[in-house]
Parts: structure tokens; C-alpha cells; sequence
């Protein structure tokens, strides 16, 4: 069997995360689970980028409440490096639903509750794309 790829994608600690001091505890599960950082910044991003860094949600109903919580706080944006990078992390995040997102996963840990659910992450390619270039603007 081969190995899977080497891919990047792109986490953010959200505002929530970074406020309660969880930044250090999240980006060392991914450390430990062999996932290398490549880029990182603190930010806290205006309306106008979380705007551009959230489109695909555009449509959506809770399209404001998402671009309000992403700025209303510092959040902390890590490019990682690894094998299959893209589905590590999102198995290593859990469910976007806090919920639902089973113990042992960052959200099954730490997230309270759908928009406060800690971390983002990448969900394909495109998005890594988009959301790195965004973020890191
Ligand atoms: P994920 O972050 O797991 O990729 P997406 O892409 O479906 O989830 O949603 C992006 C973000 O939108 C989620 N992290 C969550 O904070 C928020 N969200 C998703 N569904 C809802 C909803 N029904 N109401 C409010 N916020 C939501």
C-alpha cells in the first residue's frame, strides 16, 4: 500500500478558542499527531476579510453571525503539512456541531456551541486555496 500524499490545509483557532487560552493545547494535537506548522499568524480580522474568507456561506442564514464571531476576537490561523492533511485535521477537529462532535476531537473537548466551536478547518483543496490566501492577505 502507499502512502497517502503530503497535502497542506489550513486551521484557524477561533476567537472563543484563543480567548480561553486553548491555543497552545490545539495546535499541539495536531504537532503530535506528526502534522508539521509551515505558516502562522495572529489576527483579528476585519469584517471585509471574514466576508471574503467565509463566501461559500453567502446564502446561508447564519452567513452575519458567522463573519460577526470569526472578527469580534484574535484568532490564530496555522498552515499544517502532512499526509492526507485535509481529512487528519478534519477527523482530528470532530463534528462542526458541538454537540455531536465526539470526545477525544478538539470541538468534542472544547466547543460549546455551533458558532463557538473552537477551530476551522479546510474541508478540500479549493478551499485550503482560498481560505489560506484569505487569511494570510
Ligand atoms: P465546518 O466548520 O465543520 O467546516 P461548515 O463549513 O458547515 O462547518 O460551517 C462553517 C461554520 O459555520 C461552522 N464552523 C459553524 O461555526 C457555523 N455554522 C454551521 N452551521 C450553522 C448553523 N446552522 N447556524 C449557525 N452557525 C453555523
Amino acid at each position: 500500500m502507499s502512502l497517502p500524499a503530503v497535502e497542506r490545509t489550513l486551521i484557524v483557532v477561533k476567537p472563543d478558542a484563543v480567548a480561553r487560552g486553548l491555543v497552545g493545547e490545539i495546535i499541539g494535537r495536531f504537532e503530535r499527531r506528526g502534522l508539521k506548522p509551515v505558516e502562522i499568524k495572529m489576527q483579528t480580522v476585519s469584517k471585509a476579510k471574514a466576508t471574503q474568507f467565509y463566501i461559500v456561506h453567502k446564502d446561508k442564514p447564519f452567513f452575519g453571525d458567522l463573519v460577526s464571531f470569526i472578527s469580534s476576537g484574535p484568532s490564530v490561523g496555522v498552515v499544517l503539512e502532512g499526509r492526507d492533511a485535509i481529512a487528519l485535521v478534519r477527523r482530528v477537529i470532530g463534528s462542526t456541531k458541538s454537540w455531536e462532535a465526539a470526545p477525544g476531537t478538539i470541538r468534542g473537548d472544547f466547543a460549546t456551541g455551533l458558532l463557538d466551536n473552537a477551530i476551522h478547518a479546510s474541508d478540500s483543496k479549493e478551499s485550503f486555496d482560498w481560505e489560506s490566501k484569505t487569511y494570510f492577505s
